[in-house]
């Protein structure tokens, strides 16, 4: 059996981080987050952009746009959506989640996801650098797997 799989080495290309502005507190630290996983994968930061948007329903849209340049390898999306006392919470996750795998599906590029979609602040937190770990490092580590395991299968 031949086991096809990328490894976590950042290679040549460059590289965006798409974060939404929105629960800054959060998101702040899911950008370190996926820097960090970038450096200490072997990452040139000259390499690496970082584009802000509103929020997370405006992410699809940037990442659209971002991958119809040419100029980008690959895209690791960040953001943080928390869940209110009305359904805007599902709307903007729903829009957000489908819209990020459609342009990932129309460009065929590595994109990873590290948005957040939790019930409230303590979730949130956990999942940005504490109990749970950083979403945004295991988004641009996962990333950095895609890119290397689509130069494997050509
Ligand atoms: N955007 C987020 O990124 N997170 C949220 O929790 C959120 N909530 O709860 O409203 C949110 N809303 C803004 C939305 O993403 C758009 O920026 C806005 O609707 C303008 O298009």
């Amino acid at each position: 059996m031949n086991k096809i799989e990328g490894n976590l080495h950042v290679t040549a290309g460059k590289v965006a981080i798409i974060a939404s502005r929105f629960n800054a507190f959060f998101v702040d630290r899911l950008i370190e987050g996926a820097q960090d996983a970038y450096v200490r994968h072997g990452g040139d930061e000259s390499k690496l952009d970082l584009v802000m948007v509103p929020g997370a329903f405006e992410l699809p849209f940037a990442l659209d746009k971002l991958l119809s340049t040419g100029h980008y390898d690959a895209v690791c999306c960040v953001g943080a959506v928390i869940r209110g006392a009305t359904p805007h919470f599902d709307y903007v996750s729903a829009e957000a989640t489908k819209g990020i795998a459609n342009v990932a599906l129309k460009y065929q590029k590595p994109v990873s996801f590290g948005l957040l979609t939790t019930d409230n602040q303590e979730q949130t937190m956990e999942r940005s650098g504490s109990k749970a770990g950083n979403k945004g490092f295991e988004a641009m580590t996962t990333l950095i797997e895609m890119m290397n395991l689509y130069k494997v299968i050509g």
